[in-house]
């Protein structure tokens, strides 16, 4: 047995599990008032209701039936295909500990702080008791307890050490994986911290950012930093090159202060920012669009009498889900801030940010998925309908099962990016890794923040009304996976990012990404189990390329309508080619070879399948339009 394997067996034996009901215990135990205080008189009627054996509508006596909850056992020990996965691609062993240990962490300690942060949420306070303005953002304990925890376990900092060189940042992403659902969202700060460290990389460790990047990336919780990603103003978040008004005005020193509107920060309480401004000319003009915009870095900082310097925090947004997390509005006001990037290379230098953000969106919907169906398939061992177990109902294990397909594939596409995003990093990475990678980043975040939204819902019903329960912490699931496709860039943005990574590479990011779905199943050629999902992904592919050969002789407007399909389409392909590449490895399970199987079901190229059907010819729009506004087809 090796190492690795004795310390998991160890672990799965002692390992304890807490009851997940998503409420901390309850604080004031309401008593029943129809129960006799000791010493007070029964009525008679009460008395000849007992003697017969019962007493109806008695608060004492409401039923012994009580529905057992779902535990949240060790997320790591619980996830076969993390470690398989793990098991298959990392050189060393030692990650397995650290996982292993922080899985058993996150069910016991970690999932109740999370929980603290749903039910204490953030609250803004706007004035001291004497009037002066402080604009204090008040967090739970627990929120700051995460922050100290992501520090100690190198949430962060894993990726920046890479003590398992190509690896680390599946290392790092694995953890993340186990942590996300129970950290009451503290993986949105830790997403934009990283992405600042990756911007900054990428400038120069030099200053003004030396201290912060040593601060963002260090795994001291008195050191530790997170930073802000302000990119989003009142004119909206998607086209950031017409809708970003803030200006940076140069002073005598060569910083700069910013005056300006920030309409959707999250996680307000980061000790930086990057951030999006214009800075003006000697004459005070700036320039409009992209080649207007410039990077900046600012500190959050106070005054000597606790003012924000150069901020006012305007108001904390009322969201749907990520309640756990302060989400502001922000006047910047005289911010003191630097240029990193050149000026007019705004969008150019934060996208590196983006790259980072939309791998950690894409890991977080992975997780959303894992842990609705670990939580599912445990409940169905726990919960009996029609005289048996859930998980003896054929029809609810197919339901699951199939929400597991989803998760798989999820998870597979993540890790694939994320061991691309490593190899680039440790300079490892051939032309075809990085043209995969610039493609495989906007599409795995479209796709998995789509599917984390289904299955999560699914996830839900598979509670009966209990998964409309609030206090049993599922809604919350639900809620915060809803963000997961519209933060980062919308499903339709980043089809068009899809777009013009295409564009930019004059096609190479196709020619990657079909010479490499090929040798994906190069492996499975002579598996006779797996037959139909290879031929399923070898003639999805055939109608991908016959595709992209007709949809290059269109107009731009036809390639346009065709994105989200397209996307779609890359997206399943390749997951299919995955999940059927994870299977001939030695160590596969008949389940892997059972889910490449089932997701090859799917129709893996819409595209093609609209294609065929007119979907994206030139006479659709106007139909579209006409269809939406119920009005006759215009001229
Ligand atoms: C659990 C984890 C959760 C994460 C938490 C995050 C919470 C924070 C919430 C937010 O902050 S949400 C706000 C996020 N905002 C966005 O994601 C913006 C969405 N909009 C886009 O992505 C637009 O496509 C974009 C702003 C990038 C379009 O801008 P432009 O100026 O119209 O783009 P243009 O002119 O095509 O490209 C400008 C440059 O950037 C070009 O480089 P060059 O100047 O060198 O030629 C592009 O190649 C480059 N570029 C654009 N997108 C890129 C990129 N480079 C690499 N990767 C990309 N994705």
């Amino acid at each position: 047995m090796s190492m690795c394997s004795a310390l998991l067996t160890r672990s799965v034996a002692g390992s304890c599990s807490r009851v997940w009901c998503g409420v901390p215990p309850a604080l004031v135990h309401i008593r029943s008032a129809s129960v006799a205080e000791p010493g007070t008189r029964r009525s008679n009627e009460e008395q000849l209701w007992e003697a017969a054996g019962y007493l109806p509508f008695s608060r004492a006596k409401i039923g012994s039936f009580f529905q057992e909850r779902p535990v949240l056992k060790n997320p790591f020990l619980e996830d076969a295909l993390l470690r398989g996965y793990l098991r298959r691609h990392l050189p060393q062993e030692a990650p397995f500990s650290d996982l292993c240990a922080f899985g058993e962490r996150v069910a016991n300690e970690v999932d109740d702080w999370g929980r603290e942060c749903e039910v204490t949420p953030p609250r803004l306070v706007h004035f001291d008791p004497w009037g002066r303005r402080v604009d204090h953002i008040v967090t739970s304990p627990a929120w700051k307890r995460m922050k100290d925890l992501s520090a100690q376990e190198g949430l962060v900092a894993i990726g920046y050490e890479r003590s398992f060189g190509e690896w680390s940042r599946v290392y790092q992403m694995s953890k993340l994986y186990i942590f996300s659902p129970s950290s009451g969202l503290y993986t949105c700060p830790l997403a934009m911290t990283d992405g600042a460290a990756k911007v900054i990389q990428s400038i120069g460790v030099s200053w003004p950012v030396d201290e912060a990047y040593g601060r963002l990336t260090t795994r001291q919780p008195e050191r530790f930093w997170t930073s802000g990603q302000w990119m989003t103003e009142r004119q909206g978040g998607s086209d950031v090159a017409s809708g970003t008004e803030t200006v940076a005005v140069p002073q005598t020193d060569g910083s700069y202060k910013l005056h300006g509107f920030k309409w959707f920060t999250s996680a307000t309480d980061a000790d930086m920012t990057l951030t999006l401004a214009r800075a003006q000319d000697r004459t005070g003009a700036t320039t409009p669009g992209s080649r207007g915009l410039s990077l900046f870095y600012g500190e959050v900082s106070r005054d000597e009498d606790g003012r924000l310097k150069g901020i006012e925090v305007q108001r904390l947004k009322d969201k749907l889900g990520t309640r756990q997390m302060p989400t502001a509005e922000l006047l910047l006001d005289g911010l003191p801030a630097h240029r990193l990037s050149e000026e007019g290379k705004g969008v150019a230098s934060i996208a590196n940010m983006l790259t980072i953000t939309r791998i950690h969106n894409s890991t977080s919907a992975a997780a959303a998925m894992r842990r609705v169906v670990q939580l599912a398939r445990d409940y169905a061992t726990r919960r009996t309908a029609f005289g048996k177990l859930l998980k003896d109902h054929p029809l609810h294990m197919q339901t699951l099962a199939r929400m597991e397909v989803e998760t798989r594939g999820a998870f597979l596409l993540v890790m694939d990016v994320c061991r691309l995003l490593g190899r680039e990093e440790n300079g490892m990475a051939t032309q075809l890794d990085a043209h995969l990678l610039r493609l495989l980043t906007p599409v795995a975040k479209l796709y998995t923040g789509k599917q984390a939204v289904a299955v999560v819902s699914e996830g839900l019903e598979s509670f009966g009304g209990q998964g409309y329960i609030e206090d049993t912490g599922l809604p919350g699931l639900l809620r915060d996976a809803q963000v997961l496709s519209i933060w980062e860039g919308t499903t339709n943005v980043l089809s068009l990012d899809v777009l013009r990574s295409v564009a930019r590479s004059s096609g190479m990011v196709l020619h990657a990404y079909f010479t490499h779905a090929k040798s994906l199943l190069a492996g499975a050629s002579n598996v006779s189990s797996l037959a139909p999902a290879v031929k399923a992904v070898d003639g999805a592919l055939s109608e991908l390329e016959d595709f992209v050969q007709i949809a290059a002789t269109r107009a731009p407007g036809y390639l346009e309508l065709a994105a989200r399909d397209l996307a779609y389409s890359l997206a399943r392909i390749y997951m299919g080619a995955l999940l059927i590449d994870h299977a001939c490895w030695k160590g596969a399970s008949s389940s892997d070879t059972y889910a490449a199987l089932r997701w090859c079901e799917h129709d893996l190229c819409p595209v093609a399948t609209k294609q065929a059907r007119g979907c994206y010819d030139l006479s659709t729009a106007p139909l579209d339009a006409a269809l939406v506004y119920d009005r006759p087809v215009q001229g």
